[in-house]
């Protein structure tokens, strides 16, 4: 089994073993993965967290997509972030494999941006959606957010994969939704709770003013936690 193999450690939830400091001792950016199903709201979140962090912090994004550069378009589209500071990766038929097993293009897309664009706080990497069994690399990304929502099924936690069960943030988007396609959101917060054990989920519509708002807090207190890590 590949060390990197989220069933090699399951219960590990640590900081990566890369390098926290740049090779002139400062501290490197934080590099947050955010995966999950196609469609779940990864991009979303990604544009509203770099709308609501962009003037406090120094962010760059790296999307994902298997034959486009879709995710980042969109993300360019909307003005998000200036546009040097957004970069996509196409990943050809296998997009988990970017950012678990070959994950140089990803890693190269990162120094780049930093060679562009100078000191980062936080890089955001988005996968490709593919299934629920994508995770990433704890050399490529330091903690990992797992997107799901309500209208993929609100029997997604209780199967759970190694996304549900061993991401460092789960993610429960679209509650706007949750009546028109009958999900039961009390199920699915015990379901993952039972999947997860202390490590946190939030519950997120993005459609409205600030909705973002759990994820960019778990992300300050990460930030935080970086800082002090690495100081
Ligand atoms: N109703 C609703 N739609 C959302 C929400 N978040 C994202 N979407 C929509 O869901 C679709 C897929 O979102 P996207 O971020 O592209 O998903 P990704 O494939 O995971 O990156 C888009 O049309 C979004 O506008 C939400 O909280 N509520
Ligand atoms: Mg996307």
């Amino acid at each position: 089994m590949h060390l990197d193999h989220p069933d090699a450690f399951p219960h590990r939830h640590t900081y990566s073993a890369a390098d926290p400091h740049r090779p002139d001792g400062t501290r490197r950016a934080l590099r947050i993965g955010l995966g999950g199903p196609v469609g779940s709201g990864k991009t979303a979140t990604v544009a509203a967290l770099c709308r609501l962090l962009r003037d406090e912090l120094s962010i760059a994004v790296v999307t994902n997509d298997i034959y486009t550069r879709e995710d980042a378009e969109f993300l360019l589209r909307h003005a998000v972030l200036p546009p040097e500071r957004i970069t996509a990766v196409e990943t050809g038929a296998c997009p988990h494999t970017a950012i678990r097993d070959d994950i140089s293009a990803n890693l190269e897309a990162v120094e780049d941006l930093e060679d562009a664009v100078g000191p980062l706080d936080l890089v955001l990497v988005e996968s490709g959606g593919d299934n629920l069994t994508a995770t990433f690399s704890k050399g490529l990304v330091d903690a990992q957010i797992f997107v799901i929502d309500v209208a993929g099924g609100d029997d997604i936690p209780r199967k759970g994969g190694p996304g549900v069960t061993t991401a460092d943030l789960l993610v429960v988007n679209k509650t706007d939704l949750a009546p028109y396609v009958g999900a039961d959101l009390e199920g699915m917060a015990r379901d993952a709770k039972a999947q997860r054990g202390d490590l946190p989920v939030v519950f997120t519509s993005l459609v409205a003013e600030g909705g973002v708002r759990p994820v960019s807090d778990w992300v300050r207190e990460r930030l935080a936690g970086w800082a002090a890590v690495a100081p």
